[in-house]
Order: structure tokens, then C-alpha cells, then sequence
């Protein structure tokens, strides 16, 4: 099936299409855990499941415009919740399963959501824990839905989420023969809002991302036709779903949308995902570079039949030459370099592109109607092949964050188009090399850490007086953080001045509710911080300082 014919279709008319016409086919399968054979649902089973989740989220009270903080790891229940909610209208604010307090915190008070969907599993012990103290601060949240995918092999579809208190959601009523039973109020105006996706970052705290029923739709469909996806295609899930390139760049719904099967693994674990590749006959699945070299090392003595591997997609960080080039001999399958961003513009090497593009270029854009620009400082057009910062604008790419007028002038120019804060270089082709970055984000193999973000929770130490997070470079990681404090009296000035460890800082920002990731991996205790003329810290300098500082290929302080 060409994703071409659903080009202008939304994403769920496309997945109800492929429930009408091959109902039987399956469309997802769970790993389940280890030792158990895994669920798979079908075509006709997930748009049934769907339409009594939102059924029963409706009931609860659920309705358009709504939005609702989802956190769940790879699994039926997110898929179907994410389903579910496109169907229904509501939206569904993607957080990492990585996320804590402070992260969650952040996305309601950025969204004002009224519903949490929550595993247990990410938190263990936690997680009521967790629940109770956002309920507290959110007066918004009016449902928290919670899904134990530890059960979820053993358990009807229809029973996959239970409200707080343990109970099952509200019946659906008599079934109806033949599926389909949920009839929305409306459906979905392209330029309704489908999804707020969490921004890695320019300046500042992180900001909500609108993406809209039509752009979205775009952006699955138009990946999925560049990456050749159809109804034989399979498709591995090894890196969290809710990241925008797993879950829309083809990813899960881009294969959903043309009728293929999608794998979930609960990981991105190498042997068991090459268990799964095996099993499942994979024929396509993404990845970071970090993960990519894990994968590499593995099947140097792994025995699983890796034959059914077509493409392998590697994105978010920025890929190595040499590791690029050892993709094809070692795993054999085709290598597709994907740069892209959650406010948009997506980058692809073709199928078709000459072997050393594909090595060493991060793509080129998707759409003919996406817009470049590579700007210098004043935002004056460089020349061909020379770097500068990323501008773009194009069909999937948001005008805007999330009901932040003020950021979004800076963020975006008047004209709209987005300052990516990427440094990069264009080809006479039209592929992109990514060079560098000049917005303050750390890219650790991937994961995006705000420096600002981390630098607040730094500053409200007793014992800090300034803190300033820095990128440094790393074999594995591409790059990690290093906190470089100023020791001294910090907010609640303290008589103990030692300075402090980076055992104790990293106590500290696990017990203010920050993500496990962006904890600093390194502590460097300065006398100062270096600034710029206008006085701002100088990142620059201060990265290069603390780089000259850390014999090369050494190991991070341990925390
Ligand atoms: C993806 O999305 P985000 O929103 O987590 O992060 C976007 C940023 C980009 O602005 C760039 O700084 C970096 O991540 N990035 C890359 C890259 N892909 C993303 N840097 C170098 N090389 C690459 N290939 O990361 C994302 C979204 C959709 C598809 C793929 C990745």
C-alpha cells in the first residue's frame, strides 16, 4: 500500500481503513516480558479496543480539547491510548517514561491537563507516591488512569486502564456486533489539536509543541512513503514510543497508517531485540548512536538471523562516519540517517542516495515544501556549503509554541520561521550536515537536557552560588554534562561552606523530582564563571575549559 493515497486522510481514518479491509492482519504485537510469548492484536481488535477506551474515557467525563499528561512505557496500553485519544479528540501530552516530579510538574502546569496516564512499572513503589504529589499540585488533573503492563499479557483488552482507586473505567455498555462502536462528536478538523510533544529545548525551560491533527498526519504519512512502509512492512519499537521519532517519523503510526505490524519492544536491549527481529521477521526499526554501537558490539557474536533487517534508521544525535559505515557489512541492512526535531522539519537519507551521502549527511528534508535557510549571526543567508544556524518552515513545522507569546518571539521570526539553534551546512544536493548547535542543550546520545533547566535546580542548592551546565565530549554518548559550580552561600544561606560533591548535588536534583538523565555525570568546582561582554555566562569558553581539564577518553567521575 502507498502511503501517498492517505496523503491527505488523518491518521486514524487511515488506521480504520486497514481495520475494514484486513481486519485479521495483525497490527501490534507486545513483547511482553522476558519469558512470556508476548501479545498481538490485529487490525479489527485495535480499532475496537479504541473506540471502547474512548467510550469509557467519554463516560469518565473525557472530551475534545482535553488534555492528558501520558506516561506509559512501550506497551498495548499506550498505543491504543494514543489511538484512543486522536479518535475521541483529546490530547495526549507525551512525557518521557524516564520523566519525574519535576518534569511532569512542568507539562501540567504548561498544558492544564485534566487526565495522567500512568504505569505503574517505571516507578515501582513510586508511583502512588508520585500521583499524590502531582494531584496535589494540579488542581487541574480530575482523572488519573493507570495501566500495570506487567499484566497486561494476561488481561482482556478491554480492562487494559483502571481509574486511581482500582477501578475498572466505566462499561462500555451492550457490546455491538462487528466493532466499532464509538461514533466522536466530530472528526478531527486538520488544523484541530492532535498532540503537544515535549520541546528539547532552545532556550530556557522546555516548552509544549502543538502539533495538529493535519500536520501530524503529514508527517507520519510522508515519512512512511520516503521509507518505503506498506502492509508487509515490520516494524521494531526499541526506542521509547514516545519519542516523536518512534512514535510518528514513520515509527508506530506512520506503520499503522499503511496497514504494516508493529513490534514493541519494552527496550532498546540489543539481544533482546535481535530475539525479536528474529521472531518477528523486523523489517525496519530506529535508533540513536549510542545504541547503534551497542548493537554493532553485539551482533559481532550474536548468532540471531538479522536477514529480515531492511532499514535501520539512526537519529536525534549526531552519527559518526566510521560507525555509519559499519551498518551495512555488520548488520546488514540498509542505513537511513534521520535528523529531525519535534517541532518538525524531518531530515531522511533516501534509499536511493549515493552510498557516501547516506555516510555523511543527515538527510535532507522531507517534504519539497519544507523551506532551509542557513543563516550566520545576523540572520543574513550564508553561501552554499558554508555553516550556519538552521532556520526552517514548512508544511508540518509549528509557527509556535504552546501559549507562549513571549518565548515564541524569540524562538521563531516574525516571518515564522523557526530558529532550530542547529548549526549546519547544506549540499549542492540538498542534504544537511549537522556541525554544532548553538542553543544551550546538552545532547546526551540523544536525550536533550536544557541546560537551564538543570542550572535552576543547581542554583537552589544551599551551598551553590552559581552553577552553569556544560556539554563535554564523550566516546559513547557523543557528549555529557558537567555541572561547573561557583561553591558559596546559595538560596537558604547555609553556615557549611564546603563545596559540594557531585554524590550530594545528584541526591539533591533526584530529591526535587528531576529525570534520572539529566543528573550531572560530572562535577567541576570553579572560582568563577567566565561571561560574555553582556554579562551572560560564556558556555563556549567555559566547555572548552572544563574539556582541556579531562584527559581524553576518560571515564566520568563516578557520582
Ligand atoms: C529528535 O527530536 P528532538 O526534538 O528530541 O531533538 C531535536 C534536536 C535537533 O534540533 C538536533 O539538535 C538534534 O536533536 N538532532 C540531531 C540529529 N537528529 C536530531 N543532531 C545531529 N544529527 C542528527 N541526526 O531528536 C528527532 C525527531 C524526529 C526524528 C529524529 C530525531
Amino acid at each position: 500500500m502507498n502511503a501517498m493515497e492517505f496523503r491527505t486522510d488523518s491518521i486514524d481514518a487511515a488506521l480504520r481503513g486497514h481495520a475494514r479491509r484486513h481486519p485479521l492482519r495483525p497490527a501490534l504485537i507486545a513483547s511482553g516480558q522476558p519469558g512470556r510469548p508476548g501479545q498481538r492484536i490485529t487490525y479489527q481488535q485495535l480499532d475496537t479496543a479504541a473506540d471502547r477506551l474512548a467510550d469509557r474515557l467519554d463516560r469518565l467525563g473525557l472530551g475534545p480539547g482535553d488534555r492528558i499528561v501520558v506516561q506509559l512505557p512501550n506497551s498495548l496500553e499506550f498505543i491504543l491510548l494514543i489511538v484512543g485519544l486522536l479518535r475521541m479528540r483529546a490530547i495526549a501530552v507525551l512525557a518521557l517514561p524516564g520523566h519525574r516530579k519535576s518534569e511532569i510538574d512542568h507539562l501540567f502546569r504548561l498544558s492544564g491537563a485534566v487526565g495522567y496516564a500512568v504505569s505503574r512499572q517505571p516507578y515501582g513503589s513510586d508511583s502512588g507516591a508520585l500521583t499524590d504529589a502531582v494531584r496535589a499540585s494540579h488542581p487541574t488533573l480530575r482523572h488519573v488512569l493507570t495501566a500495570d503492563t506487567d499484566r497486561a499479557g494476561d488481561r482482556d483488552l478491554d480492562d487494559l486502564f483502571r481509574t486511581l482507586d482500582g477501578a475498572p473505567l466505566p462499561g462500555a455498555g451492550p457490546q455491538r456486533a462487528g466493532g466499532s462502536s464509538y461514533r466522536p462528536s466530530a472528526p478531527a478538523a486538520p488544523s484541530d489539536l492532535a498532540l503537544l510533544l515535549l520541546s528539547g529545548g532552545t532556550t530556557g525551560t522546555p516548552k509544549l509543541i502543538p502539533r495538529t491533527h493535519g500536520d501530524y498526519a503529514y508527517n507520519v504519512l510522508a515519512s512512511a512513503e520516503v521509507c518505503g512502509l506498506g502492509q508487509d512492512s515490520v516494524y521494531l519499537a526499541a526506542l521509547p514510543a514516545a519519542h516523536n521519532f518512534t512514535l510518528g517519523c514513520p515509527g508506530v503510526l506512520g506503520t499503522l497508517a499503511t496497514g504494516g505490524t508493529v513490534v514493541l519492544a519494552a527496550d532498546a536491549d540489543p539481544g533482546r531485540a535481535f530475539r525479536l527481529i528474529e521472531r518477528e521477521r523486523v523489517t525496519t526499526t530506529a535508533l540513536t548512536p549510542p545504541l547503534l554501537k551497542l548493537w554493532l558490539a553485539e551482533a559481532a557474536w550474536s548468532g540471531h538471523d538479522l536477514s529480515s533487517l531492511r532499514t535501520l534508521q539512526v537519529g536525534g544525535a549526531r552519527l559518526s562516519r566510521a560507525d555509519a559505515a559499519r551498518v551495512g557489512p555488520e548488520l546488514g541492512c540498509r542505513l537511513q540517517q534521520v535528523f529531525g526535531m519535534a517541532e518538525g522539519l524531518l531530515c531522511f537519507t533516501r534509499d536511493d542516495d549515493p552510498d557516501d551521502l547516506v555516510l555523511s549527511t543527515q538527510g535532507r528534508p522531507l517534504s519539497a515544501a519544507d523551506e532551509i535557510r542557513v543563516v550566520d549571526d545576523e540572520e543574513r543567508d550564508l553561501p552554499l556549503g558554508a555553516v550556519g544556524q538552521l532556520l526552517t518552515r514548512g508544511p508540518y513545522t509549528v509557527r509556535g509554541y504552546y501559549g507562549a507569546p513571549e518565548q515564541n518571539a524569540g524562538a521563531f521570526t516574525a516571518d515564522g520561521w523557526f530558529r532550530t539553534g542547529d548549526l549546519v551546512r547544506a549540499t549542492r544536493t540538498g542534504h544537511l550536515v549537522v556541525e554544532g548547535r548553538i542553543k544551550d542543550v546538552v545532547n546526551r546520545g540523544g536525550e536533550k537536557i536544557p541546560a537551564a533547566e538543570v542550572e535552576d535546580h543547581l542554583a537552589a542548592h544551599p551551598r551553590v552560588a552559581h552553577a552553569a551546565l556544560v556539554g563535554i565530549p564523550d566516546p559513547l554518548l557523543g557528549e555529557r554534562t558537567c555541572a561547573c559550580v561557583v561553591p558559596g552561600a546559595g538560596p537558604d544561606s547555609a553556615p557549611d561552606l564546603r563545596p559540594p560533591t557531585l554524590a550530594e548535588l545528584a541526591g539533591f536534583l533526584r530529591e526535587r523530582g528531576l529525570a534520572a538523565y539529566k543528573v550531572p555525570d560530572r562535577l567541576e568546582i570553579v572560582d568563577e564563571l567566565p561571561r560574555t561582554g553582556a554579562g551572560k555566562v560564556d558556555k563556549r569558553r567555559l566547555g572548552a575549559e572544563i574539556a582541556a581539564r579531562i584527559p581524553a577518553g576518560a571515564a566520568p567521575a563516578p557520582a
